[in-house]
């Protein structure tokens, strides 16, 4: 007799969907496997953080000139690890490290694809108990097989993505990903370690009435940013509007995809291209709330993932949700 089994582990489900498709060689599966195994690494340090002396600054800036801590370069070193013992993976890049890695040997110089992360985001929210995440983007490699892999292979659109997809290690664990195919969703079981399918082929709402935003820059905004913030604050709205905002964008975006609403990070007086990352954040985060059913633009009107990347540590402005709410904040941008 079967025994009687009611989930289905990420390793499962991918290779499900890898049979789909019988030209499929199922590197993909591979790496998406080899990414969850970094992630329970990373989620059993950060599970800890309270309890073992490994809180604190770690001394180091980052090539952004921001304090990284101890997590963080955990996190990135343990990404890095893994995929350089994974046989499909030519090299990566990640928000903390100056320039990509390439993984010059005889097998990783035949692998396919490439990884760009962002190893721990959110960590300022490391030390008050929130939820961070690791959020990760996968593109076929563009150079030729055998040899060692370029930057060119790192600064792809994100229309052209492969797969990419966040890990939240918050009131429980889960890693969500996306490929052509759909989104779905995973919560890590504890008892036995696997991720297993939890949100199947997620939709972001339509609509919604949540907006995000650090709003304590508001006077820093553009007048048609302020005037959307004036919008939403209006109690003679028909509609009312709720503001939250946890600071870590793999949380605020994780609520955004499953309730609806609209995450923003615009461009302000200081910072003319706003503060977050095209190739580690925005790309892989745009690319789940489009396949989703979702919305990403710079507020100009151009889709995130058609930003033609200049280089790995560029920023960008980001509007990003529900695709009504994203809609709605461009009736408000000057013609
Ligand atoms: P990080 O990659 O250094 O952690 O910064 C990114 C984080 C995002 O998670 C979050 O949305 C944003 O920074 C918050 O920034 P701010 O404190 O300016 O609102
Ligand atoms: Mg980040």
């Amino acid at each position: 007799m079967r025994p009687n089994r009611s989930f289905i582990t990420l390793d499962e489900f991918t290779i499900r969907e890898t049979r789909r498709f019988p030209k499929a060689t199922g590197e993909l599966a591979t790496i998406l496997r080899d990414i969850g195994l970094a992630c329970k690494l990373i989620n059993e340090k950060v599970k800890k953080a309270g309890l073992v002396d490994i809180l604190g600054a770690e001394g180091a800036t980052n090539v952004q000139g921001e304090e990284q801590m101890k997590l963080d370069v955990f996190s990135n070193d343990i990404l890095k690890n893994v995929l350089e013992n994974s046989s499909e993976c030519a090299g990566v890049a990640s928000e903390e490290e100056e320039d990509f890695v390439v993984f010059d040997d005889e097998y990783s110089n035949n692998s396919k694809y490439v990884v760009l992360f962002d190893p721990l985001d959110g960590s300022s929210n490391i030390d008050v108990n929130a939820s961070i995440g690791t959020i990760f983007a996968i593109y076929k490699r563009t150079s030729k097989l055998g040899e060692a892999c370029n930057e060119g292979d790192f600064l792809q659109k994100g229309r052209l993505l492969m797969a990419s997809g966040y890990v939240i290690y918050g009131s429980s664990t889960m890693l969500v990903y996306a490929t052509k195919l759909g989104v779905n969703g995973f919560t890590l079981e504890p008892a036995f370690g696997e991720f297993c399918l939890s949100h199947p082929n997620l939709k972001c709402p339509e609509d919604g009435s949540i907006y995000s935003i650090n709003q304590g820059n508001y006077n820093k905004f553009d007048d048609d940013v302020k005037s959307y913030l004036d919008f939403c604050m209006d109690n003679e709205n028909k509609k009312s509007y709720r503001h939250r905002y946890i600071g870590s964008m793999v949380s605020d975006l994780h609520r955004t995809l499953i309730k609806g609403g609209v995450f923003m990070y615009p461009a302000d007086k200081q910072n003319e291209h706003g503060k977050l990352r095209l190739m580690y954040e925005c790309n892989p985060l745009s690319f789940i709330v489009e396949t989703a059913g979702g919305k990403s633009t710079d507020g100009k009107g151009d889709p995130i993932l058609d930003i033609e990347p200049q280089e790995l540590h560029q920023r960008v402005p980001i509007y990003i949700g529900s695709k009504n709410m994203v809609d709605k904040i461009h009736s408000f941008k000057k013609a």
